[in-house]
């Protein structure tokens, strides 16, 4: 996807005794930027899993047939660490395709530099959801995170399909 927005580095200069001006390397240039899913393949976890079948891996396999799925329990939750950090603009959840789409509901995305409770919430969803939806959730602003958490604030199944999680690049 083309995003329009180009970001501008921070650019320093800095004089040394010789009256010379240096610019540092990171300098002031515009970029253009793009925004990609970062998040195909990466490593996920999750708090439970329902069954062997339903691996918290399925959410970021690109296929929507195949559905991580965690046990019953409270706030149950699914983690994927983006293996580096990135300026994170919004998370897609594909639901569930087969049934009980209504379950993803009372939901916090978040998103930090480490899986802690200083996670920034990125977006949270009332619902109910349904079986099949394809939701994009935009964060409230960028937020920089090497780990997007998604869990339900009540004790439910929590189950979906695919993941993205779309960045700057
Ligand atoms: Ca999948």
């Amino acid at each position: 996807m083309e995003f329009d927005a180009t970001v501008i580095q921070v650019r320093g200069l800095a004089s040394c005794k010789t009256g010379l001006i240096h610019h540092f390397p990171h300098e002031e240039i515009p970029v253009p930027s793009t925004t990609k899913d970062v998040a195909h393949g990466k490593s996920t976890y999750q708090s439970s899993t329902w069954s062997p079948h339903y691996p918290s891996s399925m959410a970021v396999d690109g296929n929507p047939k195949t559905v991580q799925h965690a046990d019953i329990q409270h706030n149950p939750y699914w983690v994927v660490d983006l293996g580096h950090m990135y300026s994170i603009t919004s998370v897609e959840v594909y639901n569930k395709p087969q049934n009980k789409g209504e379950r993803f509901r009372d939901v916090d995305i978040l998103v930090g530099e480490h899986h802690d409770n200083h996670m920034s919430l990125c977006a949270h969803y009332v619902g109910p959801s349904h079986t099949g939806a394809h939701q994009v959730f935009d964060c409230s602003r960028v937020l920089q995170g090497r780990f997007v958490k998604i869990t339900i604030r009540q004790r439910e199944y929590l189950h979906m399909a695919e993941v993205k999680v779309t960045a700057l690049v």
